[in-house]
């Protein structure tokens, strides 16, 4: 599939994503969006990928937010239609099998901040920047952006984020646990694909059905959690990579995983 706004290249199991609108700080627009959807829903279903890196094109943005230019001049209708698609994206990287790492290489404002944070973490360069400038703009983060983050962070920082629409740097991110870790700019990308293939090399069964217990777990009761962790720890017992797994162990060598 072709896209007009995004690059994608895949290698040792790993495709990287960037989204390339460096003119605009690679602000999201509807076209943005529909094509990450297709992008990452494609990237999904092909078993020989692994893991996703998202990043932004440039040494500015990550994503300076949702495009504004487009969304002053939208109906309500498109509006509406906006948000739907904006946030059927955000639960598409929560529902997808594999990892997506976002590699926030520089601002990563309002609904870009929202894309890193439905990542399954985030890691930053040293010029990474990130904030919700919605409240200035007259509206609020609305691609999930205060339910991940308080739910991240909880709600006392997170609220002086949102309310206060203040541009926090990469190490402040990571002291209030929004950013797993930071990196020089040039170390950024390689530090990110060397995580993703530290996952790619495990059974990707496992890493998947951990993603589903860690994410869905979230939204349960910590009793109906446990419950749902079980359910999932069984059914790898009814997969060859659970007795690869453990056969290698057991014979010390490396497992060969097949994803069923
Ligand atoms: N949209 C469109 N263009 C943008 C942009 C954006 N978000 N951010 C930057 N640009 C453009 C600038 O207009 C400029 O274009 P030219 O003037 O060169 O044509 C170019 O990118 C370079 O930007 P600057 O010249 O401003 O660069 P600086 O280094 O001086 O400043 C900055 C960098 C990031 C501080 C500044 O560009 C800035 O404040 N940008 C806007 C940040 C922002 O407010 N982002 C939007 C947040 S609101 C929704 C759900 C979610 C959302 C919306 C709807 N629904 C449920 C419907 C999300 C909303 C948001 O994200």
């Amino acid at each position: 599939m072709e896209f007009k706004n995004l690059l994608i290249e895949t290698s040792d199991s790993i495709a990287t994503l960037t989204i390339n609108r460096p003119q605009v700080l690679n602000a999201l627009n509807s076209d943005v969006v529909r094509e990450l959807e297709c992008a990452l829903y494609e990237l999904d279903l092909d078993a020989a990928v692994k893991a996703v890196v998202i990043t932004g094109a440039g040494d500015k943005a990550f994503v300076a937010g949702a495009d504004i230019k487009e969304m002053s001049e939208i109906s309500s209708f498109e509006a509406h239609d906006f948000a739907r698609r904006g946030q059927r994206l955000m639960l598409l990287i929560n529902k997808m099998r594999i990892p997506v790492i976002a590699a926030v290489n520089g601002y990563a404002l309002g609904g870009g901040l929202e894309l890193a944070l439905a990542c399954d973490f985030i890691y930053a360069s040293e010029k990474a920047k990130f904030g919700f400038p919605e409240v200035g703009l007259g509206v609020i983060p609305g691609f999930g952006g205060t339910q991940n983050l308080a739910r991240l962070i909880g709600p006392n920082r997170a609220n002086e984020l949102v309310f206060s629409g203040r541009i926090i740097n990469a190490v402040r991110a990571r002291e209030w646990g929004i950013v797993n870790e930071v990196f020089t700019p040039e170390e950024l990308l390689p530090k990110a694909r060397a995580t993703a293939q530290e996952i790619a090399a495990k059974g990707s069964l496992g890493v998947a059905y951990a993603k589903d217990a860690i994410v869905n777990g979230m939204n349960m009761t910590k009793e109906d959690g446990f419950r749902y962790e079980a359910s999932l720890f069984g059914v790898l017992f009814a997969t060859h990579d659970q007795r690869e797994g453990m056969a290698a162990f057991l014979e010390k060598r490396t497992a060969e995983f097949k994803g069923k």
